[in-house]
């Protein structure tokens, strides 16, 4: 790992050095210099950082960062982050992938990460498209969108990542553009010093299957939104807008759940504990 000393602190020092493979123009290399220039900022050591990951383009930046990574099973890196995050609560937990790997198969975790709420960030590199796999609709997807694996469309309305967070008991919501790096950058910062699960989606384009994507830098509204902890007005936020709206929706103090393995304890005990 690289020596971090204080006065020379820079987002260089969170770069594995693997050269990322992604697309040129990729919006997954924004969100990569803006989750360097967070933990830079916050100055977390390294080694105190694990960063976890599922299967698609945007999953292997665990890759390309320089702190404890896994690039886990496709669908699977919230129980990844969970795991380490019971075993080792001292370690900030990051876990990170696509639309498709999040809200896909992974669908079932993201429910139970942020009803569960603890204290990890997730950062999902919202392409609207599997781009790994060439192509396919993912649950973002719009529904009439065209194209040579669903050339009328799939007719489904979309997953609502922020909606969904929200009701199923995340603490922390935010969205952002992988073009606003500063926005980006911020985001990942609050979200890291929020007690609790934070949800960061950013929109990132997929030059390659979503040439279109390139054009959001003009529709996207930049960090207008500013946090509440009130759920009806998150609510109102998140449903009724265009969906092209960055900041942090929701952000509340809720009961985290964090296992205590650091004493010997019976199952019993850690039954009656948290009421399984
Ligand atoms: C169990 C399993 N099913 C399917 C795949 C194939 N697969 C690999 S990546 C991927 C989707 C990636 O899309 P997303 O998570 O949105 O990331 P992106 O590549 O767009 O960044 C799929 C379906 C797989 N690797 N494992
Ligand atoms: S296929 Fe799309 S998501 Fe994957 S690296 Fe290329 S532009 Fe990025």
């Amino acid at each position: 790992m690289n020596e971090v000393k204080e006065e020379t602190l820079s987002p260089k020092n969170y770069l594995s050095g693997v050269h990322p493979i992604w697309c040129p123009g990729c919006g997954h290399y924004f969100v990569l210099r803006a989750l360097t220039q967070a933990l830079a900022w916050l100055k977390i050591p390294n080694e105190q950082i694990g960063l976890m990951t599922g299967i698609g383009c945007s999953s292997r930046i665990s890759a390309y960062v320089d702190a404890y990574g896994f690039h886990g099973v496709h669908g699977r890196a919230l129980a990844l982050g969970a795991g380490l995050k019971a075993a080792r609560p001292d370690m900030h937990v990051i876990v990170a992938g696509g639309d498709g790997d999040g809200y896909s198969i992974g669908g079932n975790h993201f429910l139970h990460a942020c009803r569960r709420n603890m204290d990890i960030t997730y950062i999902v590199m919202d392409n609207e498209v599997y781009g790994m796999t060439k192509g396919q609709p993912s649950p973002t997807t719009e529904p009439d969108w065209q194209s040579k694996l669903a050339p009328e469309g799939t007719g489904i309305r979309r997953f609502n990542p922020l909606g969904i967070a929200l009701a199923s008991g995340a603490s922390f919501i935010a969205r952002g553009f992988a073009g606003d790096q500063k926005g980006v950058s911020k985001l990942i910062v609050e979200a890291i010093e929020h007690k609790g699960f934070s949800l960061v989606e950013i929109k990132s384009p997929c030059v390659t299957f979503r040439p279109e994507e390139k054009e959001w830098h003009k529709t996207m509204h930049k960090m207008n939104i500013e946090p509440t902890a009130d759920v009806l007005e998150a609510a109102q936020k998140i449903h009724g807008n265009d969906g092209l709206d960055t900041g942090i929706f929701y952000q509340a103090e809720l009961p985290v759940f964090q296992p205590d393995f650091t004493e010997e304890k019976s199952i019993v005990d850690f039954e009656k504990e948290f009421e399984v």
